[in-house]
């Protein structure tokens, strides 16, 4: 069965290239309710422990130092369906090869600085939210 909610977040590429509202409009335009925001900053530390799972891939120092660069947005969205709906509402990961209309095609820079996440299963989804929003922050 799939879950009702994911977590995304809006990348420092985005806020600083002005995109935080455009962004959050096209998440509710297209059905997600938001329960959860914050605007907040990884230390290089906390962004090594959130993508931990890529940690032997060839881009994770240049990850890690990017996620760390400044400010982002965390949320936790909810939706039906909300981890496959969120993915394809961003687009695939290289905004060269994201569809037309999606959030990464419409506002990130390339491959690496890509707008934004989304998780990528229900257990992650839980995981993520978890590193973010304690109990009390979240509004369902
Ligand atoms: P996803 O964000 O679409 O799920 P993942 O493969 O999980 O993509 O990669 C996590 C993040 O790592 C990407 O969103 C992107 O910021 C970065 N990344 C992925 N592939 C590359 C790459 O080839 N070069 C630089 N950064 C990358
Ligand atoms: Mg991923």
């Amino acid at each position: 069965m799939s879950g009702n909610r994911t977590f995304t977040m809006i990348k420092p590429d985005a806020v600083g290239d002005g995109h935080i509202g455009a962004i959050l409009h096209r998440i509710n335009e297209n059905g997600f309710k938001i329960v959860a925001m914050k605007y907040t900053k990884l230390s290089a530390e906390k962004a090594g422990e959130f993508y931990a799972i890529h940690r032997e891939r060839p881009f994770f120092g240049e990850l890690v130092a990017f996620m760390s660069s400044g400010p982002i947005v965390a949320v936790i969205l909810e939706k039906e369906n909300a981890v496959q709906s969120f993915r394809t509402l961003i687009g695939a990961t290289n905004p060269a090869e994201a569809a037309p209309g999606t959030i990464r095609a419409d506002f990130a820079r390339n491959i690496g600085e890509n707008a934004v996440h989304g998780s990528d299963s229900d257990e992650n989804a839980q995981i993520e939210s978890s590193f973010h929003f304690s109990g009390t922050e979240i509004f369902g």
